[in-house]
């Protein structure tokens, strides 16, 4: 960057606006409020529909609004690219904004098929060489009691992990007349809860456990076959809930479990983890807890302990307020700005890089290939479409 550049703040673009655009719009315009951080501005909102992007605009906190993504990321006072598009659209809006020297954050799954995921691997493999940074939003790694468990089972509190189980439950799609929407289409969404939540589900056991999956097996299930469409009834190409025994290098076998039709249930990201010398539990509607057992305590003792993670000294908290100030959903996604900023700032690889993106993608793929051979185990090293590209291959 030459030096007259340097004090220029970074002009950040979006795509999208809708849940995660709003989301992330919140984070972009809090995060200097409350982390320090390189100077940006919040430039210009990009959306299908001229009329709705300008409101959303104007409401989110955005200088001008734009219909031609490929306009914006061409543009000389644009640094940053923050994808919150469809995922279909993931793909090739992320591999032509690393192409024009912008850093690319893309919201989770990296990409709707393992194919788009390695080309984006690729394109930020070499937008890297060039000093610029791209990360894929697995936002739940922010989440200060996530960020705690991570640091617990690190430092060794829990021993050897053995048993995970980790559970996404919705029931957003409960109702069998809730119409069809983009992320019930294969073509539009790749996959339905396996691609949405189960994604953060395996991305949550691989950042816990540091570890990756070699084996899958997997089932899908769509119970509501059609939906209402705009032109009368539609059928569903996706699934409703996925399940999946994963088994890792470290020697752990982790449970998956995710479903958007599971009555009563409305954001249930449910983690259990279970090592020789400990446990831990998590639920995202109990966002500000971890509940942890010290097995190292006298077993007459033993218990689990609900953790408040809301002191200053836990992840991410003290840039807010006093211990038992609980924080909300939306405070990951500042922490995840702020992170991105930082890497930006300090030239360093964001995390979840697209390597991890894909890592888990390939996991989807796999869950996915299991599911059509009737639950047979894939072994992910051995597969060639799903083996990891070792370097100098
Ligand atoms: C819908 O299932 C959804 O909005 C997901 O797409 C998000 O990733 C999750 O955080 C909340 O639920």
């Amino acid at each position: 960057m030459l030096d007259h550049e340097a004090a220029r703040p970074l002009g950040v673009a979006m795509i999208g606006y809708a849940f995660m655009g709003k989301a992330h719009s919140n984070a972009w315009r809090n995060v200097a409020s409350y982390f320090d951080g390189p100077a940006f501005e919040r430039r210009i909102l990009v959306g299908r529909d001229p009329a709705g992007v300008a409101a959303a605009a104007a409401q989110y906190g955005w200088t001008e609004s734009a219909t031609d993504w490929r306009e914006v990321i061409a543009r000389d006072d644009i640094d940053v690219v923050d994808i919150c598009a469809p995922g279909w659209l993931h793909a090739e809006i992320a591999i032509a904004a690393l192409a024009a020297g912008k850093h690319v954050l893309v919201e989770k799954p990296l990409a709707n098929t393992l194919a788009e995921a390695e080309a984006m691997v690729e394109a930020a493999q070499a937008a890297r060489n060039r000093g610029v940074q791209s990360m894929v939003g697995y936002t739940y790694r922010r989440v200060p009691a996530l960020a705690l468990a991570k640091e617990l089972i690190s430092v060794g509190r829990l021993g050897t992990i053995r048993q995970v189980r980790a559970s996404y439950l919705q029931d957003w799609l409960a109702d069998g007349q809730a119409p069809m929407t983009w992320r019930l289409r294969k073509e539009s969404a790749g996959s339905g809860a396996l691609g949405d939540i189960a994604s953060h589900a395996i991305d949550q056991v691989q950042f816990l456990l540091g570890d990756t999956v070699t084996e899958v097996s997997g089932r899908l299930h769509t119970f509501t076959t059609e939906r209402p469409g705009s032109g009368g009834p539609e059928p569903v190409t996706v699934d409703d809930a996925a399940w999946a025994t994963l088994s890792l290098a470290g020697g752990a076998v982790a449970s998956i479990e995710v479903s958007r039709v599971a009555l009563g249930k409305k954001n249930s990201l449910s983690i259990e983890v279970y090592g020789s010398r400990g446990a831990l539990h998590f639920d995202l509607e109990n966002i500000n807890e971890l509940q942890f057992l010290d097995g190292t305590v006298p077993s007459r003792e033993q218990g689990f302990t609900r953790i408040l993670v809301t002191d200053p000294e836990h992840p991410y908290v003290s840039a807010w307020w006093p211990q038992g100030h609980v924080l909300g959903w939306e405070h990951a996604f500042t922490h995840q700005a702020r992170d991105f900023l930082a890497a930006i700032s300090s030239g360093t690889e964001p995390s979840p890089s697209f390597e991890d993106g894909l890592a888990v993608q390939r996991i989807l793929a796999a869950v996915q290939e299991s599911a059509a051979a009737r639950g047979s185990t894939v072994g992910l090293a051995q597969s060639p479409v799903l083996a990891p590209i070792t370097e100098g291959a």
